[in-house]
């Protein structure tokens, strides 16, 4: 592992809030410093302040204990539930009936479930998997499309204290025969089909095929999506969702259960290897959760907040259901493809719900300028008054537009950097307490000691590039790799003793403004330089006929790695040699003859994870023309990989 990651980006734009919202928001730049001194004085006075706010049936004994690293516990002793937090708790008060999940579905069915809605399904369903002997501590997959039943699955599953595993409704048998056998789960709850630009996806049938291998399932709840799908229900094992739910009573009081009590298990690719079960459990999960929520989308009562995210993914976990739930928002959620069957979908749906709050990734923001701006223009997007970013490092052009057409050059933008392994967003602006700069996710949130160091765990000076890592542990980080704590040890907390290793790479401004550069593994070493391939991407999206970018470095027996570029160009622009040469001088104008590519290819897909992200590791051995190894089960399309490496043949 080296250092000093040179940094070619110079973005010196800054946005302050509008006034109007700095005057409305809940926390202001002065509460901000304050919140943030205290938890530097006292973090764990900081953090009991603020679980507080939650329901808990014990108080705790102890808010930390440290006496075993990296294993921490919080709120030792205490006991709490997730699902009475996200929904009991609200049914005295006057959100009773105020919706807490508005669906869409693709084929543009709708439902509204209010909070006594929710409940109620959340307590049938719940004595529905108790009846099918499902025990606290038994682990249930949840494979789904992105309908209600996916969170009442969930919820229901918090109650009893079982652990669910949700997995991509996209990923294959396979994958889900995996997931399986490592969690050991005694349950699977899945659903007929789901829709995906207008297709269905026969995910019964997948897990038939998963649990010809997956010897510890006993039975699967198969919840009906579709009228007339013919699925074959195994006799004995399977069972259908309505069935279950027709002769169970909706009286389900929520476990008592202790705050440390394993919540759910995510599994998150490994650049090498099988995915890892990041395991996290209940008190200071939730607390993330719902304290996060509600900081950097300053959520009102009013709102309509949507997150566009797949409950696979932590981001649907942590911003579909628990947070907003467990503040009592209007959650809008939507089952489909952005552009199915219009272009348009995603702001046909903002006008129709007047969303207010919408929370999206790098991905799919270049997918909108590729699409172009009279699908956004054509739409009445002015209910919007913040807009959110996860994922990835979003590129200050992708900002920009984000910033113009879709927010009306009114609404703040939080860039929000986090992991699956934090369980709750770590870096991001406060909306109305600070000033935005595009591609910036700004400063840690109070409470959390991100920073960025070289390779001895030193501070870097500042604008030189480092290693991101948290100083202090927080209440929402996860607790262990399930079933493998050596893998646990050696991934985050073997390279900084006692520091939690994040593997990006990062700088901070003079402004203490810190920019993740991407994934360390992702690092390009040009001559002994070594460049953040973000930056480079960032440099060709902003040439205004390409759409998106990867960059990944290629063995070069002069320069240590040469720079490859795959480019996808925007609607109607033709691939050329001229095109190629204009790009490659196009990069080095930008930011310098060090970041010359060396090869430009032009693709009409990238291959992406299900959350959207690159995987540049398989586009590397792509690019040294090797055979690839390593894990592909969280691969979103595997006919983009066949392509490109058909071309590189060609
Ligand atoms: C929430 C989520 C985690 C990795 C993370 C980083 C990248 C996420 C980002 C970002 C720059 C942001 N990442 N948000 N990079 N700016 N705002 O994405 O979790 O799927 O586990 O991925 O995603 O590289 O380490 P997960």
């Amino acid at each position: 592992m080296s250092v000093n990651i040179t940094s070619v980006l110079n973005e010196t734009r800054r946005f302050e809030p509008p006034a109007g919202f700095v005057a409305a928001a809940a926390i202001s730049a002065a509460e901000r410093d304050r919140l943030a001194a205290w938890a530097e004085k006292d973090p764990e006075g900081f953090w009991a302040h603020h679980a507080e706010s939650l329901h808990w049936f014990k108080k705790w004994d102890a808010v930390f204990d440290g006496s075993n690293p990296p294993f921490f516990k919080w709120f030792v002793g205490g006991t709490t539930n997730v699902s009475y937090n996200c929904l009991d708790r609200h049914l005295a008060g006057p959100h009773r009936n105020k919706a807490a999940i508005i669906w869409e579905g693709e084929p543009g069915d709708t439902r509204t479930l209010t909070y006594q809605q929710l409940h109620y399904q959340v307590c049938k369903f719940a004595n529905g998997l108790k009846q099918l002997g499902v025990a606290k501590g038994d682990r249930v997959t949840i494979y789904m499309p992105m309908t209600p039943e996916a969170v009442i699955a969930m919820l229901a599953c918090a109650r009893i204290g079982a652990v669910h595993s949700v997995i991509f409704g996209g990923f294959s048998a396979e994958a889900v025969a995996d997931r399986n056998n490592d969690a050991g789960a005694k349950l699977v709850i899945t659903s007929d089909i789901g829709w995906r630009r207008g297709n269905a996806v026969h995910l019964k049938q997948n897990v038939d095929e998963a649990l010809k291998k997956s010897p510890t399932v006993k039975n699967c709840v198969v919840f009906q999506r579709a009228r007339n799908t013919s699925v074959h229900m195994h006799p004995g094992r399977d069972v259908w969702w309505h069935d279950l739910m027709s002769d169970v009573s909706a009286d389900c009081p929520a476990e008592e259960l202790d705050s440390e009590h394993p919540l759910f298990i995510l599994y998150t690719s490994g650049s090498t290897g099988k995915p890892k079960g990041v395991l996290h459990t209940t008190g200071g999960y939730l607390l993330g959760a719902a304290l996060t929520h509600k900081w950097v989308f300053d959520i009102k009562d009013e709102d309509v907040y949507w997150c566009t995210a797949d409950v696979g993914w932590i981001t649907g976990h942590t911003y579909i259901a628990y947070g907003p739930l467990a503040n009592a928002a209007t959650v809008m959620m939507y089952e489909g493809a952005p552009n199915h069957p219009r272009e348009d979908r995603f702001w046909e749906i903002i006008e129709k719900y007047r969303v207010t709050i919408l929370y999206t990734a790098p991905t799919a923001i270049r997918a909108f300028i590729k699409w172009g701006d009279q699908h956004p223009k054509g739409r009445d997007l002015s209910s919007l008054r913040l807009l959110g970013s996860v994922g990835e490092p979003i590129n200050p052009e992708a900002w920009m537009w984000y910033h113009e057409v879709i927010g009306g050059g009114r609404c703040p933008i939080v860039d929000t950097w986090w992991q699956t392994e934090t369980g709750s967003i770590m870096i991001s602006p406060l909306p109305g307490a600070m000033f935005t700069k595009p591609g910036s996710a700004t400063k840690p949130l109070p409470g959390i000691a991100a920073v960025v160091v070289d390779k001895e765990g030193n501070p870097v000076p500042a604008n030189q590039g480092g290693f991101l890592v948290v100083k202090r542990p927080w209440p929402s980080m996860m607790r262990t790799i399930y079933g493998d704590d050596e893998r646990f040890k050696a991934t985050y907390w073997s390279n900084y003793p006692g520091i939690y290793f994040t593997a990006d790479g990062a700088r901070q401004d003079d402004d203490g403004y810190i920019w993740v550069m991407g994934r360390v593994d992702d690092v390009l070493n040009v001559s002994g330089h070594r460049l953040s391939t973000m930056e480079v991407e960032s440099a060709l999206v902003n040439h205004p006929k390409v759409a998106e970018a990867a960059v990944v470095g290629r063995p070069d027996e002069i320069k240590g790695e040469g720079i490859c570029c795959f480019v996808t160009l925007k609607q109607g622009v033709p691939a050329s040699d001229g095109l190629k040469d204009e790009l490659k001088k196009h990069v080095t104008k930008e930011i310098g003859a060090l970041a010359r590519p060396d090869d430009v290819r032009f693709t009409d897909a990238l291959p992406k994870t299900r959350s959207g992200k690159i995987m540049r590791r398989l586009l590397r051995d792509i690019a040294a023309g090797r055979e690839g190894k390593g894990d592909t089960t969280t691969l979103e399309d595997y006919s983009i990989l066949a392509k490109l490496r058909e071309q590189d043949e060609g």
